[in-house]
């Protein structure tokens, strides 16, 4: 799995007639949402590492009935790499990471490391807490709305030093934000002028070659 013949391209299937075959591939399968920003997170992963993998759109509104037996928590995004069943779209992009080493997304150091760790802890609180509301337009989504503005507003300074996330080399915290970058305009989200320093870093994301390509066809009308 995940191994080929020298030179030959990477095998990456994208099922769309859902075909719940859970884990019979001998590739890793990803049960994505086609428009979950937490699928998009381990859709960039695999799209960014140089491997095989096949991605299966699962149908949120008519899921199949044992996503909730792999899943206890009935959520994609999923990955099944043969025996190994794993849930949580951070959890699973560390896994990708780990089992296809190059180009390595995690800091090699256990100390930053561990400041990754903490600020994807920090993203999942501040920003991705609020997708739920922005999503489905809720009572709260405008209070969202401002809080998600007013915390990207403050990563302002970060980017007049730095590149990425964590400086200056493309790591899992820029994969773990990028969905929402991706969503502002879809979520009503604007940003002040000021933080234009925030759009320029997430136009460095979003021209990287695996973010174009693991974008589903519903995704690529979110953004002009
Ligand atoms: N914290 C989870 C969140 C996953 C999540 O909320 N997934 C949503 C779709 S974006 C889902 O499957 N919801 C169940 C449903 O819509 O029935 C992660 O990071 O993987």
């Amino acid at each position: 799995m995940g191994h080929r013949e020298m030179n030959a391209p990477p095998v990456r299937k994208v099922v769309r007639d859902a075909d719940y075959s859970w884990g019979t591939s001998a590739m890793m399968n990803l049960y994505s949402g086609t428009t979950c920003p937490f699928s998009h997170r381990c859709r960039i992963v695999l799209f960014e590492k140089q491997m095989d993998f096949q991605v299966i759109d699962v149908d949120l509104f008519n899921k199949p009935e044992d996503m909730a037996i792999i899943n206890p928590y009935n959520r994609v995004p999923v990955l099944v790499d043969r025996d190994l069943v794993l849930y949580e779209s951070n959890i699973i992009n560390e896994y990708i990471d780990e089992r296809f080493p190059h180009p390595q997304l995690m800091p090699p150091d256990p100390q930053t490391r561990a400041k990754a760790r903490q600020l994807l802890h920090t993203m999942e609180q501040e920003l991705f807490s609020h997708v739920d509301a922005l999503d489905k337009n809720l009572k709260s989504a405008d209070k969202s709305r401002q809080h998600v503005r007013d915390r990207l507003t403050e990563l302002v300074p970060l980017f007049t030093k730095q590149k990425f996330l964590l400086g200056d080399e493309f790591s899992l915290l820029d994969v773990a934000i990028a969905p929402l970058l991706w969503r502002l305009d879809f979520y009503g989200v604007e940003l002040p002028k000021t933080a234009a320093p925030v759009m320029k870093f997430a136009e460095r994301i979003f021209s990287r070659q695996g973010f174009i390509d693991a974008l589903t066809p519903s995704e690529k009308v979110m953004r002009r």
